[in-house]
């Protein structure tokens, strides 16, 4: 397939004003007739051809303007409806279409997950239910008239606001929806089933009622309220934050256990995975909790930013998902604490999208070409795009960017917009040139900033010398010097920062350096002696800094740095030195070694009550394999990191064991449950402690975690015991599995933590477990969640079983990829990404995951998806 490329963009020849979708839902051959207003754009000449887009569709009629269309007015296959010569004048086409949803593995367009009728149309899921113009600069008010068995679905929701209801005859009836907000295809929703429903309402700040709706499967209204209670949070706090009311009578929102992604944002018709609406505390982790909470919201935000202001093309996915991640890492950090969640959420940037940056796979925020644009929902669009929008942020204040946040919704809603036209907001609100910035968007690779320093005691001036280096990425060969904005402290011997009398050599607004050059020497004057220099504190830019300071110094930053976030990178920072000095050493055969200040500095801040637990647990969990294998660069033997990992556990679960056994021992086990950040930092805390005291393997911690599990009273507590003792291979973990199962595994997603947790052991045998466990009753290669917790899980978070020295891992996960390949290519372009860094590897597992990805570059036929994560990747 050809790439699609930003500089062709050009408007369709015609405009869609309304869209009238008459959709009856039946067992089989589900009937869609979809009456389309077009009316010519200015510029295309009268009769010049109108080309719809079509995916696997089967036409049953056609007809202009009410009368049947004759055979040689049009052609239509199933991925294009051609008009030849239309009326000059606007005109309707009424177009049925029969669908068979009951066999749409895809899970795009209209299809079945557990008896409901739901949909799927980002990014292009439309043209799988009608013929259409599927693409987001075409916005159209709908109107939708859904009618299916009273029985087999009693219950029929779609976009906007309800209209009417009532009987069909022979057993049927009907609704009608209507969306009174113009709004591009993708946003289309309809869900019919039967389904419970936990209502509520909120009125907004103007006064207006909206009525509330989570629909769930029956037996599952009893785990929804914290969704609920998350949603109504979400709207107060959009109206406070952003002022952004709400714009529709309903808001409902469907959870369906079959879903590609995380969640949909449809016009008022959230359809999500119900991984993110479904909890209570027996099988939800406080990780789901805040999962649910930043999801929930984040599709909600996205009313405003994604539906009212929308992306003129798919190249701008960032315009608005970047933002409305910034949205949401807002909200949870009000809603929970600030520090805490920029930590958590950096661990996921550095995880996630760090290695996107430095692989085969890298793109910028803005990609200017594509050729599956499904590959695009990406950790480089999502968390770097927020990070883009913090660092604007950052750089203009916090007033010009609210000025500038006000004057986009202003002038730009119901537009389908760009990343030119956004900018542009800020540039005026904030009086600036925002050109250089710009190139955040248009620059692939994660830039290091290598930093020097100098202090002279004569002429009381420190001196920082900042050199910027962006690598190259595909595509990207040369690339220019990014605006950085480093927040910065200069942190005197009594821990608090240093005053200073001027400072030179680069633009400094507050505590802010701004990096525009590719090197800058920074001199600040009148500084009484050699401070510490805490650099990119709250991580004010998606850099890699490599500012070189001794372990003494980072062990002070430790203890001492005033920016929580500096604190805990400090400890990370640390790690990584040991860490990757460690899986040196075993590489050779070597012994890895924990450096002992560094311990006793970290057992200092964990042992400290006056710290957040939350905060304290954080400083517990040491940079991952993955981090370290991405640090080393190449030649890695996942082996090697994984021992190195090991060693610093243990050192640090021996040395730290009195104040660790006093964190288990001091919890409360009466304590009520509630899923709130207080709770959850305690729980983190007790469980990273247990975790590092069974690292040891001693078994007395072995024991101590078997009781754990099995007096365990939430789900956070239990599925924490069951991994250690799982990943320890202690002698108590199977029967902790056989008892997990026993009694949940009629609960699906707590049956996606049992199959999560054998799936990432580190363990010689896991592999054969888990491909024993692909023919469990629980599991399904049909559902995307247990696929993932299986097989996704096992390829991203087992370095050393996925990247077995034979391949086999390789080729196990090579296998599941082309096999779902033919049913649900999204699901595996997204388990091949897990290949994204084999060049890293040593010779041997190179060439043996090369091998496995040549493999499937050779299926045919091959989905668009696969081919072109697979040719990315291989290139
Ligand atoms: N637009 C969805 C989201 O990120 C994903 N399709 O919310
Ligand atoms: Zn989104």
């Amino acid at each position: 397939a050809p790439a699609v490329r930003l500089a062709d963009y050009a408007p369709t020849a015609y405009a869609i004003p309304t869209v009238a979708l008459d959709v009856r839902l039946a067992e089989t051959g589900t009937l869609v007739t979809a009456t389309i207003a077009f009316t010519r754009r200015d510029g295309t000449p009268a009769g010049a051809e109108l080309v719809l887009d079509g995916d696997e569709l089967d036409l049953v009629s056609a007809a202009l303007d009410g009368a049947p269309l004759a055979p040689d007015a049009f052609t239509a296959s199933a991925d294009r409806f051609v008009l030849k010569a239309p009326p000059a004048g606007p005109f309707a086409l009424t177009l049925t279409t029969r669908l068979d949803p009951a066999t749409n593995t895809k899970l795009m367009g209209l299809y079945r997950s557990s008896g409901t009728w739901c949909t799927q149309c980002e990014a292009e899921g439309f043209r799988r239910i009608t013929y259409f113009l599927d693409r987001p600069d075409v916005l159209s008010v709908y109107t939708v008239r859904m009618e299916a068995d009273r029985t087999a679905a009693p219950v029929l929701l779609a976009n906007g606001n309800p209209v009417e209801a009532g009987d069909a005859g022979d057993g049927r009836h009907f609704a009608v929806w209507h969306d009174p907000w113009p709004k591009p295809a993708y946003l289309f929703a309809l869900v019919a089933g039967d389904l419970a429903v936990l209502k509520d309402e909120f009125v907004t700040c103007s006064g207006r009622r909206v009525e509330l709706g989570v629909y769930v499967e029956h037996g599952n209204v009893a785990r929804v309220g914290y969704a609920m209670d998350a949603l109504k949070r979400s709207m107060r706090w959009d109206e406070e934050a952003f002022g952004r009311e709400y714009d529709l009578d309903v808001f409902n929102v469907v959870a369906v256990g079959d879903f590609n992604m995380g969640a949909m944002e449809n016009k008022g018709l959230n359809i999500f995975n119900d991984k993110y609406v479904l909890a209570d505390p027996d099988v939800a982790t406080d990780a789901d909790y805040a999962g649910i909470e930043a999801v929930i919201a984040h599709e909600y935000f996205h009313n405003w930013t994604g539906n009212r202001i929308t992306c003129r093309d798919w190249f701008q996915l960032c315009l608005k998902e970047g933002l409305t991640v910034f949205r949401d890492q807002e909200f949870s950090s009000d809603m929970r604490s600030r520090p805490v969640k920029r930590i958590a959420d950096v661990r996921t940037l550095r995880s996630h999208q760090f290695p996107e940056d430095g692989g085969p796979l890298a793109h910028p925020v803005r990609p200017e070409t594509y050729k599956e644009i499904n590959n695009f929902y990406t950790a480089t669009v999502y968390e770097k795009g927020a990070e883009v929008i913090r660092m604007l942020k950052t750089l203009i204040g916090d007033e010009a960017f609210r000025r500038g946040m006000d004057l986009y919704f202003e002038r730009h809603d119901g537009d389908a917009a760009t990343i030119e036209d956004f900018l542009a907001c800020f540039a005026e609100a904030a009086d600036e040139d925002l050109d250089a910035f710009a190139r955040w968007y248009r620059q692939a690779g994660t830039p290091t900033v290598d930093v020097a320093e100098h202090y002279d005691a004569a002429a009381r001036t420190y001196t920082l010398t900042l050199r910027q280096t962006v690598p190259p990425t595909p595509g990207q060969p040369d690339k220019l010097p990014h605006v950085i904005p480093v927040r910065f402290g200069l942190v005197g011997p009594n821990g608090g920062d240093m005053a200073h009398a001027g400072v030179s050599g680069a633009e400094v607004r507050g505590d802010v350096i701004v990096l525009t050059q590719p090197r800058h020497t920074v001199v600040f004057e009148g500084v009484a002696e050699r401070p510490v220099p805490s650099l990119f504190r709250g991580f004010s830019a998606p850099v890699k800094p490599n500012v070189g300071l001794s372990l003494s110094d980072l062990t002070f930053l430790m203890r001492h740095d005033g920016d929580a976030f500096n604190r805990w990178q400090a400890s990370s920072t640390l790690a990584m030195t040991m860490l990757v000095a460690g899986a040196h050493a075993a590489r050779r055969g070597g012994v890895p070694r924990a450096d002992a200040a560094y311990v006793d500095a970290l057992g200092e801040i964990v042992g400290d009550d006056r710290l957040d637990p939350a905060f304290r647990a954080l400083m517990l969990a040491v940079p991952g394999e993955n981090d370290v294998a991405r640090e080393l660069g190449d030649d890695v033997d996942p082996d090697a990191v994984a021992a190195s990992h090991r060693a610093l556990r243990v050192a640090i679960g021996t040395r730290l064991k009195p104040v660790l056994s006093t964190i288990l021992a001091a919890e409360d086990p009466a304590a009520p449950f509630a899923p709130d950040a207080a709770g959850a930092g305690r729980r983190a805390l007790v469980n990273a402690a247990g975790d590092l005291l069974a690292a040891t393997g001693e078994a007395a911690a072995l024991d101590r975690l078997a009781a754990r599990f099995s007096a365990a009273t939430n789900m956070t507590d239990r599925l924490a015991a069951l991994t250690s003792l799982v990943h320890r291979d202690a002698p108590q973990a199977d029967a902790a599995l056989a008892a997990f199962v026993e009694r949940f595994g009629g609960v699906p997603l707590a049956v996606d933590k049992w199959l999560a947790v054998q799936a990432t052991a580190p363990l010689g045998r896991t592999l054969d477990r888990v491909a024993a466990l692909t023919a469990h009753p629980a599991f399904s290669f049909r559902n995307p969640n247990r696929t993932r917790a299986l097989v996704g899980s096992f390829a991203t978070l087992n370095p050393t079983q996925f990247a077995r020295r034979d391949g086999a891992g390789f080729d196990f996960v090579a296998d599941v990829v082309r096999r779902l390949d033919d049913s649900n290519p999204q699901v595996a372009a997204r388990i091949l990404v897990a290949f994204r860094s084999w060049r890293s590897y040593e010779p041997e597992r190179r060439a043996r995951a090369e091998a496995a990805l040549r493999r499937i570059a050779a299926k045919r036929p091959l989905s668009r998806d696969v081919a072109d994560i697979v040719e990315r990747t291989l290139a």
